[in-house]
């Protein structure tokens, strides 16, 4: 999916937001879409949705500004993360640059948490992609039901369950009120960008 353009001076690359179902992915990037400048982004095509459930994909394509006189495109994409969706999902996997995982405070949830980390795992595995050697960032999203009677996962525990042997870069985050959504874009879109440079430039001394 990555493309370097020398022509036009322009580098792509694809981010996907997974996670459980329910977690907040499509609210990340509706958040997104909402503090973007119009000149920055393009339309926010949401494809095939039953109430809030994303049954097939979102995608919002980002003007990310210049590096190195390269323009910077990136294309976010969120998968379905209903268990059942296993195959849209895989599909939406195809290409992949960078990743963010959405994980979902609910205790109730713990278990989907850690299930859709390693349907994730596998995809990628499908695809010859190691998650380790991926860029990846957690988001720990709907921290402001932490302050709520509903009964929610500590940082702690869902660094455990999730992040005990990946050691990646983690964000609290509430998607609903755009608190953590950018930061955690800006060190996805850093990190992606530095491996779709990387793996262009190893290609390009074969
Ligand atoms: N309290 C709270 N609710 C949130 C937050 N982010 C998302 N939600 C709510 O969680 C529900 C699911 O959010 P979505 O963004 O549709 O979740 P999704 O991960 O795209 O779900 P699927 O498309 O089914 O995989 C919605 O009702 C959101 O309003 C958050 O930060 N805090
Ligand atoms: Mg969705």
């Amino acid at each position: 999916m990555a493309l370097i353009d020398l022509s036009k001076r322009e580098v792509h690359c694809k981010i996907v937001y997974c996670g459980p179902g329910r977690c907040g992915k499509t609210t990340n990037l509706l958040s997104v879409y909402e503090s973007m400048a119009e000149k920055d982004r393009g339309k926010m095509l949401t494809i095939d949705t039953k109430g809030d459930r994303t049954l097939f994909f979102d995608l919002l394509p980002l003007n990310l500004g210049t590096i190195r006189g390269f323009n910077i495109r990136i294309q976010l994409y969120t998968v379905p993360g209903q268990t059942m969706y296993e195959a849209t999902r895989k599909l939406v996997l195809k290409g992949v640059d960078g990743l963010v995982f959405v994980a979902d405070p609910l205790k109730v949830r713990r278990q989907s948490n850690i299930e859709s980390l390693d349907d994730l795992r596998r995809h990628l595995q499908d695809y010859g992609l190691k998650i380790e050697k991926m860029p990846l960032v957690i988001q720990y999203n709907k921290r402001d039901l932490a302050d709520t009677p509903t009964p929610t996962l500590t940082i702690e525990e869902l660094e455990s369950d999730l992040n005990d042997t990946l050691k990646v870069k983690t964000f609290p985050a509430s998607a609903i009120e755009g608190v953590g959504v950018f930061e955690t874009l800006q060190e996805i879109s850093k990190q992606t960008v530095r491996y779709v440079a990387n793996k262009h430039l190893l290609a390009d001394m074969k």
